[in-house]
């Protein structure tokens, strides 16, 4: 079932282009046919399929925030996490933070070089900012750039990158210079320079590459316009924007996967569809998914026109996440006992979910950045 064509209580189809809404057929398409089938045998695996890095490739995925828009962007990303959100992950890493800040703070022959296959999906980027003592609070990190002639090297361990172990380029943050936070910067390193590991042991995203980086005097490239932690939280908001996308898509598969379930299972003679309990749980999904798929659509409107703020972003990732998390939670008790297997999708995605609350500034740190928006006062200080 794809997001739109079952599942839009407010109709927030009617709010897009028909261009938009083909955009989307397409993606939704692509989801069924070439995602969908690999989520459960990935996750089970614990692997990244390269015919995942294909398909994401080839519907346009990568870099589709810079080619073809915002609301482009978050279509694709609500119908690929509607089969995991590890696979949205690659999509989301690569395109929102190893292309865009080529895109927007690299030099024209770093774009030139990078661009075209990262685009392809030739190429793989990971984006190296969390480190094993520096996690909520990137100020912290402690990778260390020093120049040397022309070049800087670069001395740290980073950990949690996505992508990581088969990234031919890794968007590495260091600090050059001092300690605080304005000393960060932002690097391009290739692969050979940095040397990089799995995380073993994941009992979410499984079916994404989770990498630790070493990095003993690496070669990096700075980006010539990512001086300062602001840089690299710019890059955040564009990905925290496809993930408030994404969760919807994860919380659609839920609730499409317990409405066909309770429909057909009997217990005490009847459908456990026609419990009042069970249909409270599904109308209770039918409306935050509504909900949020408006608030979507008027994320995306914001960021067409430059106006979409910061805070906005870190409202809608908080939201939507806690939601889709709700939704699984939901969905994994009205499917009992066959809830807790991979046959149904409903535990791939509540496991899941628990690391997109996580990553990308974890639900409580964007709690902090709402209450200090509602208060003024900042309790990072
Ligand atoms: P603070 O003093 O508030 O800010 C430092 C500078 O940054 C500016 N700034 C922002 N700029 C753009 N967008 C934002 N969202 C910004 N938030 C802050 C700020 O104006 C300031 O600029 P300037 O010029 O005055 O220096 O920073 P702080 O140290 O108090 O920290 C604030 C906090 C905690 C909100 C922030 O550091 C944070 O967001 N922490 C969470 C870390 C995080 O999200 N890490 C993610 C790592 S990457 C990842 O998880 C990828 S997952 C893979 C996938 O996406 O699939
Ligand atoms: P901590 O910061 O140690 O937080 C632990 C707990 O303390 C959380 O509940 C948090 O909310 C709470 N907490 C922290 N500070 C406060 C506070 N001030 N007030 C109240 N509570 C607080 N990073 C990258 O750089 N690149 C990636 O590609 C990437 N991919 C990831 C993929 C996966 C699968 C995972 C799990 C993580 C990934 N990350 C990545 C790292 C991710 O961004 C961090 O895990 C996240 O920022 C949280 O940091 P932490 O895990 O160190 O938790």
């Amino acid at each position: 079932m794809n997001c739109h064509a079952e599942l839009d209580p407010l109709e927030a189809s009617s709010l897009l282009s028909a261009a938009e809404r083909s955009l989307r057929d397409a993606a939704a398409r692509a989801t069924d046919e070439r995602l969908l089938p690999l989520a459960a045998g990935a996750f089970e695996k614990g692997e990244m399929p390269d015919a995942v890095v294909s398909a994401l490739a080839q519907m346009g995925a990568f870099g589709a925030s810079i080619h073809l828009g915002p609301m482009a962007y978050g279509l694709m990303m609500q119908e690929i996490e509607r089969a995991d959100s590890g696979f949205r992950s690659c999509a989301s890493v690569q395109t929102s933070l190893v292309m865009w800040p080529i895109h927007a703070l690299g030099s024209p022959e770093q774009k030139a070089k990078w661009l075209p296959r990262l685009r392809s999906g030739e190429a793989l980027g990971c984006f190296a900012l969390t480190e094993p003592l520096s996690g909520s609070d990137p100020a912290s990190l402690q990778t260390r750039a020093v120049p040397e002639g022309a070049l800087w090297r670069l001395t740290g361990h980073k950990r949690w990158a996505t992508n990581g172990n088969k990234a031919e380029v890794a968007v590495v943050w260091a600090k050059a210079g001092g300690d605080d936070a304005r000393s960060i910067r932002g690097f391009l390193v290739e692969r050979g320079q940095f040397q990089a590991r799995p995380i073993p042991g994941k009992m979410s995203l499984r079916a994404s590459d989770s990498a630790e980086l070493m990095l003993d005097g690496a070669v990096g490239e700075p980006l010539p316009g990512a001086t300062g932690l602001g840089a690299a939280l710019k890059c955040l908001n564009e990905a925290r924007y496809g993930i408030a996308w994404g969760a919807v898509g994860a919380a659609t598969a839920c609730f499409a996967a317990a409405r066909d379930y309770v429909k057909e299972r009997k217990q005490f003679g009847k459908p456990l569809g026609s419990f009042q309990l069970v249909q409270e749980k599904l109308a209770r999904m039918y409306t935050d998914i509504g909900l949020a798929q408006l608030a979507c659509v008027q994320l995306a409107r914001l960021k067409e026109r430059n106006a979409l703020t910061p805070v906005q972003v870190s409202f809608a990732k908080r939201a939507h996440v806690a939601m889709a998390l709700e939704a699984a939670r939901s969905a994994r008790d009205l499917l009992g006992a066959n809830g807790i297997t991979l046959a149904y999708p409903p535990i791939r995605h509540l496991l899941n979910l628990e690391t997109v609350k996580t990553y990308e500034g974890t639900h409580d740190v964007h709690t902090l950045v709402l209450g200090k928006h509602i208060t003024g006062l900042d309790a990072f200080a």
